[in-house]
């Protein structure tokens, strides 16, 4: 059933009456987003032949069908727009990812805060690799299995960034996002513009601490083998989302073992 059909009506005389006004539907749907309304700001955006500007997760079911395994809804919050999955990797998965990965971490760097290099950099310390999209086969299954889920392209994705915490390794809260005023980031951009989204799976669960944590709204996602969340950086109408901001809290015990994919806004070469 449509979800836009299901609004009550209030909501439907809002949206006829910002279209009057030439407010646009990116704008629009962006709010409904934000209301918790996922199909209606979706459905709107088809009807006006818009393709979505944000990857997508259809979470009307709680549980999502995908080509080669179920996942379970597990949570899900709207400003900004978060989506929490179990089920997404399987164990065995899991493990041939660590095997493939491991020799291959080194110490993690960020994108450098006045430039367009890398850096060392105290707020993030872990261990991490970078891989090409498509690195492996295992890599690119799970590639399509993170597209077909967020209705999100495979060419508008970096590769897998593979992270190892432990010791009370963490990630300070920050942003995914580049911010266009920033030295340096006009080429970065060149290259599949903005990071429109975030995918996160996590293959070990650590023992203790280790929570991914949006720190503006106190939302955290522990970490658990096979678990994923996917979190929008960018409002439908392309605005950046501050309340995306977030942090990787300290491993206290045992080890956590994560995977991100940062999907872009168009297609990207790596
Ligand atoms: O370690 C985490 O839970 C978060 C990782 C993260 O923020 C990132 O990869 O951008």
């Amino acid at each position: 059933m449509s979800e836009l059909k299901q609004l009550n009506q209030d909501w439907k005389s809002w949206i006829a009456e910002n279209i009057v006004n030439g407010v646009s539907t990116e704008t629009i749907s962006s709010k409904l987003l934000e209301n918790g309304w996922v199909g209606a700001a979706y459905e709107l955006m088809t009807q006006h032949n818009k393709s979505m500007t944000v990857p997508f997760i259809d979470t009307k079911s709680n549980t999502i069908h995908l080509e080669d395994i179920e996942v379970s809804v597990v949570s899900e919050c709207h400003k900004p727009f978060i989506v929490v999955v179990d089920n997404f990797l399987r164990p065995k998965e899991c493990e041939e990812l660590i095997a493939v990965s491991e020799k291959q971490l080194k110490a993690s760097q960020i994108v450098h805060p006045e430039g367009d290099g890398n850096i060392f950099d105290p707020s993030r310390t872990s261990v991490s690799k970078g891989f090409v999209r498509g690195y492996t086969p295992i890599h690119e299954m799970i590639e399509n299995r993170i597209a077909e889920l967020i209705n999100w392209p495979v060419e508008k994705g970096e590769g897998l960034h593979i992270l190892r915490y432990e010791d009370g390794g963490e990630y300070k809260p920050h942003y995914d996002y580049f911010d266009p005023d920033k030295k340096g980031r006009d080429k970065i951009l060149q290259n599949g513009g903005q990071r429109v989204g975030t995918f996160i799976m996590y293959w070990s669960e650590g023992e203790e601490g280790g929570a991914t944590k949006f720190t503006k709204i106190n939302f955290e996602v522990r970490p658990k083998t096979g678990r994923a969340v996917y979190f929008a950086n960018t409002l439908i109408n392309g605005a950046l989302n501050p309340l995306s901001l977030h942090a990787g809290v300290p491993v206290t015990k045992g080890v956590k073992y994560l995977a991100t994919k940062w999907l872009r806004q168009n297609p990207h070469q790596c």
